[in-house]
């Protein structure tokens, strides 16, 4: 028998990412703790977990968000190390230091590398101070009353970022001088609502580029490795929705660059564990810049996971528990092609306003190298309270157009009823003219006019009756009726 490295785990998230955890802990021979909240008693990562503790109401900041309520059940279910998913508590360094009192592990980057990178203008000016290209911008907070004339230096468009952000929330593009003074504004509202910071710098916005990141490895003993890079260019409000490895946009030459470059950030801040290292690459000019960097899995990390053949998760788990990382970075290569769809409960038709609630139907989508990562069931509720993301559709194929082909099949089998979803939009995209070319951009939505395309929009239905069809769509999947086998969950 193998020893395991920890014998057991709390995994302090909720939805797919605690599903996906879970996961990989169980493969591990390690035993999995949940935490839920009110809104989660019937969570599928409830379900799945080996037991699970209560952490509080159903509001993140008395639940998934309550350090003290997490470190409760860490300790009480005698947990060894905490897996925080993404969100929630995954970048907070006073999080990762009060688990250090305890003696309970992190399973992601030490409080210090948090600290540094989590700040995003101390995080630009470290890297460009070690001679890494940043986006042409400020080092320094933008004062309101100097904003117009140092846009003009920069040459407009110009972009509004908030210093204590992260993910493009807050973000605000402004073209000309007359449009400066709202994104300032609105920028600055947004920031101090959602971090309790308005400070603001600007940078140089750069409309043609390309989203690529590079998925890195630091083992903890000096080593830094990577799992090449993903594309992320299909976002809407700085949402992510469609995501691809490896990056179309990339020659062999490009991405030596790239990967060299990451690994050289990496190796300056001594990252340890998972990390995402963002760039906006200019095709223009062939010009990689650093944008910030992401101390936690991904959402999309899946797609890595597909054309490299490593768990992410499980090397994160064998770094955290001091034993490094369990490849050789000569033994990795990018094998064939990986596409992510995200279904979000929301709805398109109303502002891609959050469509919570129960999924009356429910029918996953398979197939031939289809992986399917989600946080809910037929019957199960999307509660108001958490992010929209119900699952995520990856599929692999030896070429792009492969793994295309097998992502649009696997939307139309997909059925959820009782709740709006995305699947029409990403089916749009994934079928646009210049999605299936490779050849997009950062604006690829607005350029291709695909939210124009989406009203009256429905993905294709086989031809099949349509009531049959809905019958289908409502027996149930074997998942649906575990929760009343499974006697930790009241029914
Ligand atoms: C940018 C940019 C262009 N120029 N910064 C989005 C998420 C956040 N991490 C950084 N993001 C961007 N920053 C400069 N100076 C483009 C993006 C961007 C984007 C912008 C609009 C619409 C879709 C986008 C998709 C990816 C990145």
């Amino acid at each position: 028998m193998e020893e395991a490295v920890f014998s057991k785990v709390l995994v302090a998230n909720r939805g797919e990412i605690a599903v996906r955890v879970i996961r990989t802990l169980k493969s591990m021979g390690i035993r999995a703790v949940a935490v839920y909240s009110d809104a989660d008693e019937r969570g599928l990562h409830v379900l799945l977990a080996d037991e699970a503790v209560w952490v509080g109401g159903s509001e993140p900041a008395e639940s998934y968000l309550n350090i003290e309520a997490i470190v409760r059940a860490a300790k009480t279910s005698g947990a060894e190390a905490v897996h925080p998913g993404y969100g929630f508590l995954a970048q907070r360094a006073d999080f990762v230091e009060r688990l250090e009192e305890e003696g309970i592990v992190f399973i992601g980057p030490p409080a210090e590398v948090q600290r540094l990178v989590g700040d995003k203008l101390g995080a630009r000016r470290f890297f460009s101070s070690a001679g890494i290209p940043v986006v042409p911008g400020t080092l320094e907070p933008v004062e309101a009353r100097d904003a117009a004339s140092v846009a003009e230096e920069l040459g407009y468009p110009v972009i509004v970022k908030p210093v204590g952000g992260g993910g493009g929330i807050g973000m605000r593009i402004a073209w000309n001088e007359e449009e400066l003074a709202g994104a300032l504004r609105s920028a600055g509202e947004l920031a101090s609502k959602a971090f309790g910071r308005v400070e603001v710098y600007l940078e140089k916005y750069l409309p043609r580029a390309r989203h690529i990141e590079v998925q890195v490895l630091g083992d903890g003993k000096g080593g830094i490795y990577h799992l090449f890079e993903r594309e992320c260019s299909v976002q809407r409000r700085f949402q992510k929705v469609v995501e691809e490895a490896p990056s179309p946009a990339l020659t062999p030459e490009l991405r030596s660059e790239l990967l060299s470059l990451a690994v050289r950030a990496a190796k300056a801040c001594t990252y340890v564990n998972a990390g995402t290292f963002e760039f906006l690459f200019d095709p223009g000019s062939r010009q990689f810049y650093l944008l910030e960097v992401n101390s936690r899995i991904q959402v999309e990390h899946p797609v890595t996971e597909a054309i490299t053949g490593v768990d992410i998760v499980r090397e994160q788990i064998l770094i955290a528990a001091g034993e490094g990382v369990d490849f050789k970075q000569e033994d990795v290569e990018i094998r064939g092609h990986a596409i992510e769809a995200r279904v979000y409960a929301e709805d398109p038709l109303n502002g891609f306003a959050p469509s919570p609630g129960r999924i009356e139907a429910y029918r996953e989508p398979s197939g031939p190298w289809i992986r399917v990562d989600s946080g809910y069931y037929a019957g199960s509720e999307v509660p108001l309270y958490y992010d929209p993301l119900i699952m995520k559709v990856v599929s692999w194929g030896r070429s792009r157009e492969e793994a295309r082909r097998r992502l649009v099949a696997a939307l139309e089998e997909t059925v959820i009823r009782g709740i709006a979803t995305n699947i029409a939009l990403l089916h749009l995209v994934l079928n646009d003219e210049a999605f299936v070319g490779g050849d997009y951009n950062t604006r690829i939505l607005e350029e291709r006019g695909i939210l124009a395309r989406l009203k009256g929009y429905s993905v294709r239905s086989p031809s099949f009756p349509a009531e049959e069809r809905e019958a289908v769509a409502h027996r149930p999947q074997p998942l649906q009726d575990l929760w009343r086998v499974a006697a930790r969950v009241r029914p």
